[in-house]
């Protein structure tokens, strides 16, 4: 049996989720469910990246201890992805005791192989991005993520030789052993590596919320090379027993093109470093980020659409959908709730609602709820295969188009008056057209799949109104 390790970036909680994160964990959950329909033994994994300066600052404006304050916050992620209906199989939190245990081991190992070494830095340190900065990369002095000016920091810190890995990292993402999708994200990685990997800072003396380094206790772990390693702990992972990971390597990790090259260098760096036969994630697939009518969802702009406010205005179903073909997968997408529900509208309510409700009242009406369908099929596998949600998602629709224009050209609510035969043929197929639909779309609307698929495979099909009543 094949298996499938999917991947989600672990989210920072000093935010609340929104929908750029649902973005992410939606589509990973449309990959899983895919995979999983195709006989394949999958692991989905997602959490929350709970430790450094950026979280508890935000548990300290909040007036809460960093504990509770990520207690909190890992819970409402885990409410999000429950309203999402997104289904994975295991939540890792950095401050669980096993991840922790595991980091420190690791360090050790490193620390032991002489990946590690102690000096001083002295750099622009981003709160924001948790990265420190070059003067390249800021824009009228500011960190262009953040728009705020990077702080001086100089301190005794430990360092990782990601210098080491730089050829051969090249060597690995050149030659698609570590394949990174869409391929300028390839590009962009790879020019960012040939121009020479510096070693980083691992370690922060300031920071007390993180993991204590196990050779030098005074010292905090850096964020990223705590979070990145979730991918390994996620999977039980203990710092050690990496030849009984039955799931590695990932077969796709999931993020926006903020966190690619962190994802590019320290990451696959950290495992070569652990181990030098380890293996490196398969694939990289780099989305792009969604803005609110042009502008970037912030919550001092106020543009931000929240999980609850879309899920309560669309469904869960419909929600996931309007994400996943609103932009083509690894693009840059503008969003707003007036596109959203002209979408909606268009491709629910008018489309597929409307299919449904007439086929099935014309079959119930007509034909005592009985048509035998003819056999259809949307082959959406080279999409899912490729991750390219929205033109799967686009042959879907092209289906309930047909369909529905199939209903029109014919005038089916006369022809069954006129010509009874030529009527049930026609509606065999689109019947047949239904189920089909009802398949593909399984992975992205699992539950309106279920309701299509149950009704229109049923002895005795009957009407069915308000699947997707209209919006305003
Ligand atoms: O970077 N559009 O966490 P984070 C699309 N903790 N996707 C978006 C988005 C938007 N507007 N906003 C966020 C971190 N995302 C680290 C990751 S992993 C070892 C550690 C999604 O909370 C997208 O997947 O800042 C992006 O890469 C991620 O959230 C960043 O989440």
């Amino acid at each position: 049996m094949n298996k499938f390790y999917i991947t989600t970036p672990i989210y920072y909680v000093n935010d609340k989720p929104h929908i750029g994160h649902a973005y992410t964990s939606v589509a990973a959950d449309i990959l899983a469910r895919w995979h999983k329909s195709q006989g394949e033994e999958v692991f989905f994994l997602t959490g929350t990246d709970e430790h450094g300066a950026k979280v508890a600052q935000a548990a300290e404006k909040a007036g809460q201890s960093p504990k509770d304050f990520c207690d909190n916050r890992a819970q409402d992620f885990q409410d999000a992805w429950k309203l999402f209906n997104v289904k994975y199989d295991k939540f890792i939190r950095t401050t669980d005791a096993a991840h922790e245990a595991a980091i420190k081991r690791a360090l050790q190992r490193m620390y032991e192989r002489d990946f590690i070494y102690q000096g001083t830095y002295e750099g622009l340190y981003c709160t924001g991005c948790e990265q420190y900065k070059i003067a390249d990369d800021l824009i009228d002095g500011k960190c262009p993520e953040h728009q705020v000016e990077p702080q001086l920091m100089k301190e005794e810190s430990y360092f990782f030789k990601l210098s080491f890995f730089g050829r051969e990292l090249a060597k690995r993402i050149s030659n698609d052993e570590l394949l990174i999708e869409p391929k300028e994200r390839k590009s962009e990685v790879l020019n960012f590596i040939r121009s020479g990997l510096n070693d980083i800072s691992i370690s922060r003396k300031n920071v007390k919320w993180g993991i204590p380094l196990p050779f030098d206790k005074e010292h905090t772990t850096y964020v990223w090379v705590d979070a990145l390693l979730n991918y390994l702990t996620g999977l039980g992972w203990d710092g050690d027993n990496e030849k009984e990971l039955k799931f590695w390597p990932a077969d796709a990790q999931l993020m926006a093109k903020d966190i690619v090259r962190v994802h590019s260098t320290i990451w696959p760096g950290l495992l070569l470093a652990l181990n030098q036969g380890f293996k490196l994630p398969k694939r990289f697939f780099v989305h792009g980020f969604f803005t609110i009518n042009g502008q970037k969802m912030s919550k001092s702009l106020g543009n931000v659409i929240w999980p609850e406010e879309m899920v309560a205005k669309f469904s869960a179903d419909a929600s996931r959908y309007l994400l996943a073909a609103s932009t083509p997968f690894g693009h840059d997408g503008d969003i707003s709730w007036e596109k959203l529900t002209e979408k909606y509208n268009a491709d629910l309510a008018n489309g597929l609602g409307n299919l449904v409700s007439r086929v099935f009242n014309i079959i119930e009406k007509n034909f005592d709820g009985k048509i035998k369908a003819k056999k259809d099929k949307i082959d959406i596998a080279a999409e899912m295969e490729n991750f390219k949600l929205y033109q799967a998602l686009e042959k879907i629709i092209a289906k309930i188009d047909w369909a529905n224009k199939k209903i029109d050209e014919t005038k089916l609510w006369e022809l069954v008056k006129t010509n009874k035969g030529e009527a049930q043929k026609t509606l065999a197929e689109l019947l047949g057209a239904i189920i089909a639909i009802g398949e593909a779309l399984a992975p992205f609307m699992p539950e309106t799949a279920g309701k299509i698929l149950a009704a229109a495979k049923a002895e005795k099909i009957q009407k069915r109104e308000g699947l997707f009543p209209r919006i305003k």
